[in-house]
């Protein structure tokens, strides 16, 4: 359960980066911005100055295998083995670096941390490192690319790149250059750091290049000939648990990503947070975008439970049962769903889609 300031501030950002051209392809996900969750660009970079030579330092080490890739990574020939391990260490052949390891889900884990070889310049390889920060949903990756450097493989970039989901950084290929394209999220979270007022900025391309100690530096931001629309498309919409007081907790998002009526599917929410028997869950449509929710209900411990207003088949609503026949929610609708559940896990879960509103 995440504190109230940090719920506060998921909400901003969500406001801030959830209603842009792309959402749906990286995810709707209330992910708290990158600077807090990672180190910030300047600072980010550690640098492994000492070789480890002796075979005490080069032992493989005992912690679990967290990733592995096999590939051709040194001049010699014959495909190397790529590992890291869960105590950090970055192993390949005798070589050894140390990896930073983030706090991530073991879903999120499974899902975006890679080990990779890449052709980085002329003479040698690289090895990139993605790992998922600790954002709940949507995380975006820290990437952490090593290159032999004597003994050791010594990492020469550290940084988050995105605020919502993957954005793999570019290696143009041999000339130790790393590009990255900026994605919607990340133009409008630039432009708008506080406030939602610049809606077209442009988004840029960012070309890192190595510096004399071979550490890879920022050395060009040019706008590319594309702009974010920060006031359009995709969110999704918002739920909150309702306390007694009418006080409200953002839980998170549901129908994430389900954009487009072909996408229509189930998903679930955890609403766990109050131990009430009559639980009130408001669902918002705050944003551009018209939402078709066919079916909601609640699931404590593995048993549906439908909202009170569905009683009465009478003058049950359309959100009662998954027929195809849906509640529609436009821009600034909510709906408060009333529940009566015993004590125990609770998720929410709806079925529906939604479509992005243009102007
Ligand atoms: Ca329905």
């Amino acid at each position: 359960m995440k504190t109230q300031n940090t719920l506060v501030t998921l909400s901003i950002i969500v406001s801030l980066g959830c209603g842009l051209v792309g959402c749906g392809l990286v995810g709707c996900g209330a992910s708290a911005p990158a600077a807090e969750t990672a180190p910030a660009t300047s600072a980010a970079t550690e640098v492994v100055t000492e070789a480890v030579a002796d075979p005490v330092a080069n032992a493989i080490p005992e912690a679990a295998v967290l990733l592995a890739t096999t590939g051709e990574f040194d001049a010699e020939s014959g495909a190397d083995t790529v590992t890291l391990y869960a105590d950090g260490t970055l192993a390949v052949g005798t070589l050894r670096g140390a990896v930073e390891l983030t706090e991530a889900t073991d879903y999120f884990m499974g899902e975006q941390a890679a080990v990779r070889i890449h052709r980085y310049d002329d003479a040698k390889n690289a090895i990139m490192v993605a790992l998922p920060t600790s954002d709940q949903e949507d995380p975006p990756n820290r990437y952490q690319l090593f290159v032999q450097q004597g003994d050791a493989l010594v990492k020469i970039f550290d940084q988050v790149i995105g605020v919502y989901g993957v954005h793999d950084p570019e290696i143009r290929s041999n000339d130790g250059s790393l590009v990255i394209d900026e994605d919607p999220h990340s133009a409008c979270a630039r432009a708008n750091p506080e406030t939602m007022t610049e809606t077209r900025p442009p988004m840029m391309r960012h070309t890192w290049r190595p510096n004399a100690d071979g550490q890879l530096e920022l050395a060009e931001s040019v706008e590319m000939d594309r702009v974010a629309h920060c006031d359009q498309l995709p969110a999704c919409p918002f739920v909150y648990l309702v306390a007694n007081d009418g006080s409200e907790t953002f839980m998170g998002e549901i129908l994430r990503n389900v954009v487009g009526r072909d996408a229509y599917q189930a998903q679930t929410l955890a609403v766990d947070g109050l131990s009430a028997e009559r639980v009130r869950i408001t669902m918002r449509e705050e944003k551009a975008e018209i939402t078709y929710l066919d079916e909601v209900h609640l699931v404590v411990d593995g048993v549906a439970i439908s909202p009170r207003a569905c009683d009465d088949s009478a003058t049950a609503p359309r959100y009662c049962a998954a027929d195809h026949q849906a509640h529609v929610m436009n821009e600034g609708d909510e709906l408060v769903l009333e529940f009566d559940a015993p004590a125990g896990s609770r998720e929410l879960s709806a079925t529906g889609f939604y479509i992005p509103r243009h102007d």
